[in-house]
């Protein structure tokens, strides 16, 4: 498998681990844009919201618990933090494996493109 989410999620290449669930990975950007910058990722290959499988509602539960525990872990909970996922080239996305960027840390530009 050529994707380099993947082989960290195997542990093939190091990463910063923040929180680790059974079918979640979340660790620090190697390219922080902020302070505080994670990426939440499915241990599942997929490579973006769109194909996250329906009959999997555990994926999205999980990710949803780990955007809340990354957010408390990094202490942005409170003041504040960005939820981000580029979908396609288009939208910036470089790293075709579906990942949530959690940005903060700092007060963020009020816009969205
Ligand atoms: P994007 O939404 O696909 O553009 O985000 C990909 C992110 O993955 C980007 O912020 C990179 O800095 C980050 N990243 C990483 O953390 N480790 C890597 O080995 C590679 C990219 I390649």
């Amino acid at each position: 498998m050529d994707c380099i989410f993947c082989r960290i999620i195997n542990g093939e290449l190091p990463s910063k681990k923040i929180y680790e669930s059974e079918h979640v990975l979340a660790f620090e950007d190697i390219q922080k844009a902020a302070p505080i910058h994670v990426l939440i990722v499915p241990k599942l290959h997929v490579e973006s919201i769109l194909e996250l499988p329906e009959d999997r509602p555990e994926l999205l539960v999980e990710l949803h618990k780990a955007i809340k525990e990354v957010a408390t872990l990094t202490g942005v909970a409170q003041e504040g933090f960005r939820l981000v996922s580029n979908k396609g080239k288009a939208a910036g996305q470089t790293v075709f494996h579906l990942h949530f960027h959690i940005l903060g840390g700092r007060d963020l530009e009020l816009t969205l493109a």
